[in-house]
């Protein structure tokens, strides 16, 4: 049996010290920039994409190792889109992490560049991993036509009611092109045959719909303290979400349903895929 938490400890120790190295050793940043940066980053949260990254490159036969900077880079996303989402022109929120925000406790103006510089890093981090159909996964789902274009579209809408189709894909760019493509990029620097990158991308896909159903459930019904910020935001907002459409039973059930097409997914692989698994059903128990 997989203890899910010390697996997501484990590799998060790995996560950040790579991602110490590299900040520390970064040349030329402002002092400012540079502490308000390491702010963000650290401590982190749940780490979850690079640990999806890394259980994927670990299930087809890969060395952990052989995913680590694109794990950094997928962290590095992750935290400059929470680093902007927070800011006041967009959720306005006092506390990420457990923290104060990055734009609470250093300034508007420092939290978007800390944002801006952390994705520049990430593609520069990227680099080092030589591959470029990656990278190309990579910015196709952090840009415009993924995590981006979600944001838009849950600014766009904000407020009024949308139907469960359009919420469906709005979660499935904000939040699921990230955690699909940990997942896809982990399989292909594995070294995966082509079936175990497409199912493994499957997983991701059906993993990332889970993951954001349950996040709307633990806005309406999380515990603050536990999730380390705000939470009642969605119905504050009149936000059209999973609980709000369908009630939080019928959320949960799908959010249960798409766990379960997520491990049929992993349904080729042997025990090396036991990570993976024990991650998804995290997904859907998780407090915060
Ligand atoms: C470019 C100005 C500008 C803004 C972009 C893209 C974007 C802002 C925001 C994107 C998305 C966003 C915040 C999605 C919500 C996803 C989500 C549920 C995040 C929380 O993820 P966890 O729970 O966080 O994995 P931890 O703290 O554990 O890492």
């Amino acid at each position: 049996m997989i203890d899910v938490l010390e697996y997501l400890a484990a590799h998060a120790r790995r996560v950040d010290e790579a991602l110490e190295e590299f900040l520390s050793s970064y040349e030329g940043v402002p002092e400012g920039l540079h502490e308000a940066m390491h702010y963000s980053l650290f401590p982190g949260g749940k780490r979850l994409r690079p640990a999806l990254a890394l259980g994927a490159c670990e299930a087809v036969g890969g060395a952990p190792d052989m995913a680590l900077a694109a794990a950094c880079a997928l962290e590095m996303i992750h935290t400059y889109s929470l680093v902007h989402d927070d800011l006041p022109c967009m959720d306005n929120d006092a506390i990420r992490r457990g923290l104060p925000t990055v734009h609470r406790k250093y300034g508007e103006a420092a939290a978007v560049l800390v944002g801006d510089g952390l994705q520049a890093m990430a593609f520069e981090m990227l680099t080092h991993v030589r591959n470029t159909s990656v990278a190309r996964d990579i910015a196709q789902a952090s840009g415009p036509g993924g995590m981006v274009g979600g944001q838009y579209l849950d600014v766009e809408t904000e407020g009024t009611k949308i139907p469960l189709e359009l919420v469906r894909r709005l979660h499935r760019l904000k939040t699921g092109a990230l955690i699909r493509v940990g997942a896809r990029a982990g399989a292909k620097l594995g070294k995966g045959t082509p079936a175990q990158v497409s199912a493994l991308t499957q997983y991701g896909e059906h993993l990332g719909l889970a993951f954001q159903i349950v996040d709307d459930i633990l806005d309406e019904s999380g515990d603050d303290d536990v999730m380390g910020k705000r939470t009642g935001k969605d119905r504050a907002r009149n936000k059209s979400t999973y609980p709000s459409l369908v009630g939080l039973a019928e959320a949960r059930r799908l959010a249960d349903e798409a766990k379960d097409r997520a491990l049929h997914a992993l349904a080729a692989f042997g025990l090396q895929a036991d990570p993976l698994r024990a991650l998804a059903e995290y997904v859907v128990s998780r407090r915060r």
